[in-house]
């Protein structure tokens, strides 16, 4: 299922179709597998919409909590020196991915753009990242940089690219996709836009082995959190985990509590106090 803004597309024999769906009330997302059927006009009939895997929820302030996509093995969450990274956005997709159960990596596209001194730094800032696991890729895709490591991990398994506007999303599936240059333009033709900001989101097929496949998303400020209890919360920051049980109260929310493993390991340095910073903004908005 590939889903363009109102108008649903899907891919059957390789080929894409415009598609609508049987009744209102079947609300297929990208990377949804669907049972169809054809029509006289050539267009597709959803019937029925096959068994999710995992949704990735997105919180839009009209609609309330709306599916962004389905059936999502890995999220890359993409940053950039332009717009300069949100680390509190960075920890809020790691949670959502956390609380998922999701594969996680990060991707520092526009890497042209970084001097020696700026790298450095980022790589300072994003360490305590890579010491909790997360893979980091540095990309540049309008240099085709960095790519070869992306497909690796796509191989047999669907992928989002989640990040702000800006920084590279389109760009990266430009030149990961080869067939793909001619049907954005023709697209954004249509669309008559000025700018090619993303509103819609889309699935593309990879040039890799055991098949793989990667979703480009509009890019999102915020990316709320959901049906998720402060004890979860704690498990989602992986570095806590191994302080979770050692806290003086056994419901310990690690923000006041006195003999807290965790604000313990904070202010000796052990637990990355920005990463402090973004669970306690999250847990504050649970209480
Ligand atoms: N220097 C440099 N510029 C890049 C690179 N990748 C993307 N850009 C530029 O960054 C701008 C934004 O790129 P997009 O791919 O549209 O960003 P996006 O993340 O898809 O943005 P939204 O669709 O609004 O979420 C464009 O002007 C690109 O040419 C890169 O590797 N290096
Ligand atoms: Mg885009
Ligand atoms: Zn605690």
């Amino acid at each position: 299922m590939v889903n363009y803004g109102r108008h649903l597309l899907i891919e059957a024999n390789d080929t894409l179709m415009p598609a609508v769906t049987r009744g209102r009330r079947l609300r297929p997302v990208c990377g949804d597998h669907v049972r169809w059927l054809a029509s006289d006009n050539g267009q597709a009939v959803i019937e029925e919409i096959l068994p999710r895997h995992g949704e990735l929820l997105r919180h839009d302030p009209r609609q309330g909590h709306r599916i962004l996509a389905a059936n999502v093995d890995i999220l890359l969450l993409v940053m950039a020196i332009r717009p300069e990274p949100d680390t509190a956005l960075l920890d809020r997709y790691l949670v959502a991915g956390e609380a998922l159960g999701l594969e996680l990596h990060l991707v520092f596209n526009k890497a042209d753009l970084l001097d020696e001194s700026q790298k450095k730094y980022w790589q300072q800032v994003l360490a305590p990242y890579c010491a909790n696991g997360y893979t980091l890729h540095w990309t540049a895709a309008k240099r085709a940089e960095g790519l070869q490591e992306l497909l690796n991990c796509l191989s047999g398994n669907c992928g989002i690219l989640l990040g702000q506007s800006g920084v590279g999303k389109s760009s990266l599936i430009k030149a990961l996709v080869p067939d793909h240059a001619p049907r954005t333009q023709a697209l954004s033709q249509a669309s008559g836009q000025g700018q090619h900001t993303t509103t819609a989101t889309r699935l593309y097929r990879l040039p890799v082995e055991n098949g793989g496949s990667i979703i480009d998303s509009p890019g999102v400020r915020d990316f709320r959190l959901w049906n998720l209890a402060q004890a979860e919360l704690a498990q989602c920051f992986r570095e806590f985990r191994p302080l979770l049980g050692q806290c003086r109260f056994s419901n310990c929310r690690h923000l006041q509590e006195p003999g807290c493993a965790v604000t313990a390991a904070v202010k000796e340095g052990r637990v990355n106090s920005s990463r402090y910073a973004s669970y306690k903004q999250l847990a504050e908005l649970m209480l």
